[in-house]
């Protein structure tokens, strides 16, 4: 961990931080100390070049080293293949860009990051996953980080034939209808975030099916987010269970419930008696939980929120990632782990 702190300014700044909210600094002044580049960690992750050394150490101690075959089975793997990671000469990758789109529920024209499989074409159709990103992030924070490998992990399955060509559509999950609200650390702040299954469900995916060449439906619609994304991706499936046949929460923030963290008190979207999907609702084919053991951010919860989960009989699969911290080692391994259950699907 130290290690890793030192290796680079931002990250080094993030272990200042870290101490003042151990000394019960008020949330304001912790915010304040927040770099841009600390913010852009916690919306995409923690860069795992700074980790790769300590990591494979960690890695390697516990027997963990990364699969570097793929091979289709029903295991969940902590690790994404690195064949599965791979840039390969044989495959041309699909490109992200980026538009707009109208937003009656914020009365805004809001911007999205969309990859299109490298040959899209109008005479063919796609499933879609929406990627919602972390705190602080927008539509480009996965777009803009190519060390999370999301278009080799789905141009790689697909032109292996695992998966079909998906699009990978990143909103951005802040819908405020006032363009200079700005994310932090207090409920109000929050509140937009929890109001993106408004924007979603009635703005982005209509907008989404009408424009693209798009297989709709359940089966053909996947929800998958990081910490902020990974908590709104829990809140989303939960509410509209029969919108997502396949969802993966990555070290999902706190705040579904009530709880107080280390940066500040969470009102909570929901009881936990009423974490669980309505009785009798379609729910999910694969809905998956996962979160690194060394997250240095969100820690115990995603497990938590697998046992309120267990406890009120919502059906999930829940893993961790031995090593991995707030980090796209997590985000690649929920990634993979999601189109792994979508391809043994495709096979039925
Ligand atoms: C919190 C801890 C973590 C929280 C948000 C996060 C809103 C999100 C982290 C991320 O998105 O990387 O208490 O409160």
């Amino acid at each position: 961990m130290t290690a890793m702190l030192c290796a680079c300014g931002a990250n080094a700044q993030k272990e200042e931080v870290s101490k003042g909210m151990e000394e019960n600094k008020n949330v304001a002044s912790v915010e304040s100390e927040l770099s841009e580049a600390d913010k852009e960690s916690f919306a995409s992750g923690i860069s795992t070049e700074e980790t790769k050394e300590e990591t494979k150490a960690a890695d390697t101690a516990e027997g963990k080293e990364e699969a570097s075959e793929f091979v289709l089975t029903n295991e969940i793997e902590e690790r994404c293949p690195v064949t599965v990671t791979a840039s390969r000469g044989d495959v041309t990758y699909g490109e992200f860009s980026h538009d707009t789109y109208f937003s009656k529920t914020c009365g805004l024209e809001r911007g999205y990051s969309i990859l299109l499989p490298a040959d899209y074409s109008t005479d063919k159709q796609y499933p879609v996953l929406y990627l919602l990103h972390g705190i602080f992030g927008d539509e480009y924070s996965f777009s803009g980080d190519a060390s999370n490998k999301i278009k080799e992990i789905v141009g790689n399955m697909a032109a292996d034939g695992y998966i079909k060509e998906t699009i990978v559509v990143c909103p951005n999950m802040y819908a405020s209808s006032d363009p200079d609200q700005k994310p932090g650390f207090d409920t109000e702040a929050c509140l937009p975030y929890d109001n993106f299954i408004n924007d979603l469900t009635n703005d982005l995916m209509p907008y989404i099916e009408s424009k693209y060449s798009v297989l709709t439906g359940r089966e053909n619609t996947y929800l998958a987010g990081f910490s902020m994304g990974g908590r709104e991706t829990i809140f989303i499936t939960l509410k509209r269970p029969e919108l997502f046949g396949y969802v993966c929460a990555i070290s999902a923030a706190p705040g579904i419930v009530p709880t107080k963290d280390k940066f500040m008190t969470h009102v909570g979207q929901m009881e936990e008696s009423e974490m669980k999907f309505a009785d009798g609702a379609q729910t999910p084919n694969v809905f998956i939980i996962c979160c690194g053991t060394r997250d240095s951010v969100v820690g115990e919860y995603p497990k938590s929120y697998h046992e309120i989960l267990e406890a009120n009989g919502s059906e999930h699969i829940w893993y961790e990632i031995t090593g991995a911290d707030h980090d796209n080692n997590a985000i690649k391994s929920g990634i993979y782990n999601l189109f792994k259950k979508i391809a043994l699907d495709n096979m039925k």
